[in-house]
């Protein structure tokens, strides 16, 4: 299957426009995250710049009572969920009121949050791809109609714990759907030294489940597929494996010298297709937003970003007696 760009857009003008809105505010904490690392108050980022598009269109299409599993990289998909500006620098700062590890893991390093239905992430490549899946199990058990959905880089898929977490969900019919964000590369790795056959989307049917191939960069195409996916969990038809195929427009994480192993043209090239470009093409094609208004948003959002680190800056550190605290029983 192949998602279709197709004139009839799957949602709203207001649906867009928040998408919009989304993926304006995850860029705009990514790019402050570069500057608070060159500045030395930060420690570490893992850009999502252009996974942003896919990240975004996925969530949206969730439900308040579905279940997010994301990767390390899934900053669009938290702010989707509901994640602040403050929430997301208090975790940069590993401060005490940090909602997603209570200041215990570097930036990106865990998004889980319990009141936004985003379940706990491992550093571990994969290992979160089973625990999808039994979440999954669990809301079938439970029949309480939530999907859950789960996010991995195309190096994910490479491990076992891909394997036997697609099988589970497919031999379970679970309402989960896998999206994997395949930017070509699991580090310096790149995809035809790490995926065997070299398609990610074709593995969906060794598992005799729906898998579906998008252009990571069309937002509107992305969304269309996320809607598919999550409807057809819900009517108890399964499983969805998405391959979102992406450009990575930065490097691996701050730690990563890409140079290494990328070309410049190829680096170059990459910077040239980035979603929200494409995308805010696509709105103002329509006539649904002007550069104006989006150069008005960004500018917002750029601030907020930067007020949102000076006040987490500032916040509490944890206290060295709570370093146990939610490690071990009392
Ligand atoms: C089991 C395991 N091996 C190695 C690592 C180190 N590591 C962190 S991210 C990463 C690359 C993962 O690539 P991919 O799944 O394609 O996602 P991307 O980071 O490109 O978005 C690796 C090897 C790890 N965290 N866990």
């Amino acid at each position: 299957m192949r998602a279709q760009v197709t004139d009839t857009p799957a949602g709203s003008r207001d649906e867009y426009l928040r998408i919009h809105g989304w993926m304006c505010a995850a860029k705009a904490l990514d790019d402050r995250m570069h500057m608070l690392v060159r500045q030395g108050r930060a420690p570490f980022v893992g850009s999502a710049r252009g996974h942003e598009g896919i990240q975004v269109a996925a969530t949206a299409a969730l439900e308040p009572q579905d279940w997010l599993v994301p990767h390390y990289r899934g900053l669009g998909n938290a702010v989707t969920r509901g994640l602040t500006a403050r929430e997301w620098m208090l975790a940069v700062f590993a401060k005490a009121a940090d909602p997603l590890s209570g200041g215990r893991n570097i930036p990106g390093g865990c998004f889980s949050h319990a009141g936004l239905r985003i379940a706990p992430v491992s550093q571990v490549v994969a290992s979160w791809i089973p625990k999808a899946s039994g979440i999954a199990f669990a809301s079938k058990l439970r029949g309480d109609g939530s999907v859950t959905l789960c996010t991995f880089g195309d190096g994910a898929t490479s491990k076992g714990d891909f394997h036997e977490g697609i099988n589970f969900a497919a031999v379970h019919r679970l309402p989960v759907v896998f999206v994997c964000e395949n930017n070509g590369y699991a580090i310096s790795v790149p995809l035809r030294l790490q995926v065997g056959g070299g398609s990610v989307v074709e593995r969906a049917a060794g598992y005799g489940i729906a898998g579906v191939a998008v252009d990571g960069t069309d937002v509107p195409a992305c969304y269309r597929a996320a809607r598919e996916a999550l409807a057809r969990a819900r009517a108890g038809d399964g499983p969805t494996l998405i391959e979102a195929r992406i450009w990575r427009i930065n490097a691996h994480t701050s730690e990563d010298d890409q140079a290494k192993y990328r070309d410049a043209e190829e680096v170059e090239e990459a910077g040239r297709h980035d979603p929200l470009v494409r995308f805010e093409a696509w709105l103002e094609d329509r006539g649904w937003l002007t550069a104006e208004e989006a150069r008005t948003l960004r500018e917002r959002l750029d601030r907020e970003a930067a007020e949102a680190a000076d006040w987490a800056e500032t916040q509490p550190d944890p206290r060295p007696e709570d370093l146990a605290t939610h490690v071990y029983a009392p």
